[in-house]
């Protein structure tokens, strides 16, 4: 029995050496020490040994077991070292190779530029409103006051869907929706795309955008209209910054104004950008004319307002200098990232 061990021992110690891997370790532990495993066996037979001889045999197959048992182990820890060795080796990071950028998405400008303006015209107590884009011929012109005959009408200029259906022209369409069914006073912006058939250039795109402003109260004069824009042109381009009001004519306001400010570029000297003039046409307004109101249900002996109009992208091409408009709508990449 003595021997049986000793082999036994021996063959486990080759076994254990010549493992290649955790499973083999595994089936060695369940061969050798296991509860069906070989050591169990030979304490098994143990009943037939003398009384004395039992004692010095338990002995030695305890401490068999025990030998084994740290062979197992020894070479199991051995081999996990090993594979984390390997496995981090296989790891190891080539800090040399460039990152993989990550492009975050920016503000367009134009959405900058109209987040200056509302935020100015908020502050002053408008409310932001929209309408739809797709007009019809009744809001877009008739009760804006543009005659049949007006070349803003024709066929040339707007986009039909029908002979009433069209691509509102200015959002002034909402704005007439809103005096139809709400009582003054109305304070009121209207941001949004607007449409015009044109021969696409430079400075002139069929879809952009517009600003309209609206205000309908008892008592509103010419000097709200002022004050309210003047403001407007001293946040948005500076506090320095001299407006001018010109005559001019809208069919839907009477007495209509253009409002310049000095050029930002050249502040009033004269220069490419204002072609010498040292102003900057920005916007256009009036006090609203009285068959407006009327046709939106409102009585002109009672309530007058003024009406501006504002478009956006010249206001943000001017801002950032950007040369060509349809840089605003073709969402180049490489052009967006540098705002
Ligand atoms: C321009 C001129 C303007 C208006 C828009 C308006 C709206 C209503 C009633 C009366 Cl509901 N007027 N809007 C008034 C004057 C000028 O826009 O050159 N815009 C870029």
């Amino acid at each position: 029995m003595k021997e049986k061990l000793l082999s036994l021992k021996e063959a486990a110690k080759n076994a254990i050496i010549a493992a290649k891997d955790e499973h083999e370790i595994d089936e060695l532990r369940v061969k050798y020490l296991g509860k069906k495993g070989e050591l169990t066996a030979l304490l098994k037979q143990m009943g037939s040994l003398s009384p004395e001889e039992r004692p010095v045999m338990g002995q030695l197959v305890n401490e068999a077991k025990q030998h084994i048992e740290e062979l197992i182990t020894s070479k199991a820890t051995e081999m996990k070292n090993k594979a984390t060795e390997l496995k981090l080796k296989a790891e190891t990071l080539d800090i040399t190779l460039p990152a993989k950028t990550q492009s975050a998405g920016k503000i367009h400008p134009l959405n900058t530029v109209l987040n200056d303006m509302l935020d100015i015209f908020q502050s002053m107590g408008f409310d932001v409103l929209d309408g739809p884009e797709v007009e019809t011929d009744y809001y877009c012109f008739e009760c804006l006051n543009v005659p049949a005959d007006h070349p803003a009408r024709d066929m040339q200029d707007t986009f039909y869907l029908s002979k009433d259906i069209l691509l509102r022209t200015q959002t002034s369409a909402a704005q007439a929706r809103v005096m139809q069914n709400n009582k003054p006073p109305i304070r009121i912006v209207c941001p949004g795309r607007v449409f015009r058939a044109d021969e696409v250039d430079a400075t002139h795109s069929p879809v952009f955008h517009q600003i309209e402003g609206l205000v309908v109260d008892k008592g509103i004069t010419m000097c709200d209209l002022k004050g309210v824009l003047e403001q407007f042109a001293r946040e948005i381009y500076g506090k320095d910054t001299a407006v001018k009001f010109r005559p001019s004519f809208f069919p839907f306001t009477e007495p209509s104004v253009e409002v310049d400010v000095t050029c930002s570029e050249c502040g009033g000297k004269g220069c490419r950008v204002c072609k010498g003039t040292g102003w900057i046409e920005i916007l256009g307004a009036g006090m609203v004319h009285p068959n407006v109101l009327r046709s939106c249900g409102i009585d002109p002996e009672v309530y007058q307002g003024f009406a501006f109009g504002i478009g956006l992208d010249r206001i943000t091409t001017t801002r950032y200098k950007i040369s060509d408009i349809r840089l605003l709508f073709e969402n180049d990449k490489r052009f967006l990232e540098q705002f």
